[in-house]
């Protein structure tokens, strides 16, 4: 590691520390006061470097609320809060009352899911602690076949209660389960609902945020509420959400994450000595899930394109789930690789010259609905970029890996642990000291060979 980072480390231990609460972290200080799913899939890789059994111990608390079906839900609510911190909190989801397989209080969730990057995550915690010493590697190990069963329960949900149709692509049912919220990629879906009568509301986001520009506006969330209001009529029952629900799109980049972490689990399948059983099961998840990708594509299968299931037609948008959903779901030839990385270098993403950092804007400039201040609308966001290069590794585009990782460590070091960063500037926008900020570069920072 080079020496001029050693400072970088020791701010991002400290922003773990001051996200702590015991067996799980805060997702970011005030704007996001409980466990977030794939936020805390990246911070237990960031607690690997630190405390193994502290990054065990995250996704433990994560899956002690997995829902009866095999859902890891994207927000298990801190029992100690009150409801005026967040919006929406238990309160408002009612997920025990209006469905069975929600877990029983005290344990509190929301009634969604998030992209799955658990499995890539215990992965990571087990080889990470193989160069921590012999204690932490055997440990890992034994933990490896306490969280398999829930890991493959959970892939097997997705598998079957989000694709009745066998595509390969995982159906989202709002927004926030993609992860990349107010994306114009769901643009053409939210501007066809009509939104009924519901309960008002207060939000706190704002409140924390300061500037709403950063934050998605009030039209969004009420399209957000409302979708939560329709899967509470249904119960949370997905065959029943399947049935007359509003917003049900193919999401590629959750669909592509899916993949990668069912080679994961198959790796996590070989350590526990459950290969035998499962290999042909998780195998061909993975073929379903590469050929549901390539035929769900455009510029002759290589850029991943979302669709909308209740229309039955693609959603076009530029953003950088077109090229990250085909580089994390792998299994691509020489050819389609340097066609993504030549779309990633292009004026639209990361070679735009007038970019603070060679860093991609989660959507094109060039796209109509890009924003360049407003959350997932056009800044750059640390994890998507740890993405970009743990994905670039895999496909032997090593020095572009890099890359990648020294801009972003770059800006981070220079305008702190923001939530996400305007593209031309390098504004820090949204919270301050967001966790899976400091877990992404302590990941970077601290893994064996940095
Ligand atoms: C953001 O989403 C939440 C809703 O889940 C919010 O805006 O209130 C997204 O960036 C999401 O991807 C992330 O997991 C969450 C916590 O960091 O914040």
């Amino acid at each position: 590691m080079n020496d001029a980072y050693n400072d970088l480390v020791d701010k991002a231990v400290a922003v773990m520390h001051r996200n702590d609460a015991g067996d799980w972290t805060r997702a970011a200080p005030n704007l996001y006061p409980h466990q977030w799913s794939w936020d805390s899939a990246f911070i237990a890789i960031g607690w690997g470097h630190i405390d193994t059994h502290r990054a065990m111990r995250e996704l433990d608390r994560l899956f002690e609320a997995q829902w009866r079906n095999g859902k890891i839900p994207h927000i298990v609510f801190d029992p100690d809060s009150t409801e005026a911190t967040y919006f929406p909190g238990p309160g408002r989801w009612e997920c025990p009352t209006l469905c069975n397989d929600a877990p029983r209080p005290p344990i509190q969730t929301s009634g969604i899911c998030q992209p799955p990057v658990h499995a890539l995550a215990a992965h990571r915690i087990w080889t990470t602690s193989r160069v921590r010493n012999g204690h932490d590697a055997d440990m890992a190990e034994k933990w490896l076949g306490v969280v398999y069963p829930k890991l493959l329960a959970w892939h097997r949900y997705l598998h079957t209660a989000r694709d009745p149709e066998e595509s390969g692509l995982v159906s989202i049912f709002h927004p926030w389960e993609s992860g990349c919220d107010n994306s114009p990629r769901w643009d053409f879906v939210m501007g066809r609902l009509v939104v009924g009568h519901m309960p008002a509301y207060t939000r706190y986001d704002i409140g924390h945020v300061g500037d709403p520009s950063q934050r998605p506006s009030d039209t969004e969330y009420d399209y957000y509420v409302w979708l939560v209001e329709e899967m509470k009529r249904a119960g949370y029952d997905d065959s029943r959400i399947y049935e007359s629900h509003p917003f049900i799109v193919k999401d590629v980049l959750f669909s592509a994450i899916l993949v990668a972490a069912n080679e994961a689990l198959l790796e996590i399948a070989r350590v526990v000595g459950a290969l035998d059983d499962d290999e042909p099961l998780i195998s061909e998840w993975i073929e379903r899930g590469r050929s549901g990708l390539e035929e769900h594509s455009t510029g002759g299968g290589t850029f991943a394109c979302d669709y909308d299931v209740n229309l039955g037609h693609r959603l076009e948008a530029d953003t950088v789930a077109a090229i990250l959903a085909p580089l994390v779901a792998g299994g691509i030839d020489s050819e389609q690789r340097d066609t993504l990385l030549e779309a990633l270098d292009s004026d639209e993403f990361a070679g735009n010259d007038a970019l603070y950092k060679a860093l991609p804007p989660s959507t094109s400039p060039s796209d109509p609905g890009f924003r360049s201040r407003s959350y997932w609308r056009g800044p750059v966001w640390p994890i998507i970029n740890w993405l970009f290069w743990w994905s670039l590794s895999r496909c032997n585009a090593d020095e572009r890996a890099r890359l990648m990782r020294d801009e972003t460590l770059a800006e981070i070091r220079e305008r702190g642990f923001a939530e996400y960063f305007e593209p031309f500037t390098g504004e820090p926008l949204g919270s301050d000291d967001q966790a899976w900020t400091a877990a992404v570069v302590l990941d970077w920072l601290l893994a064996d060979g940095a």
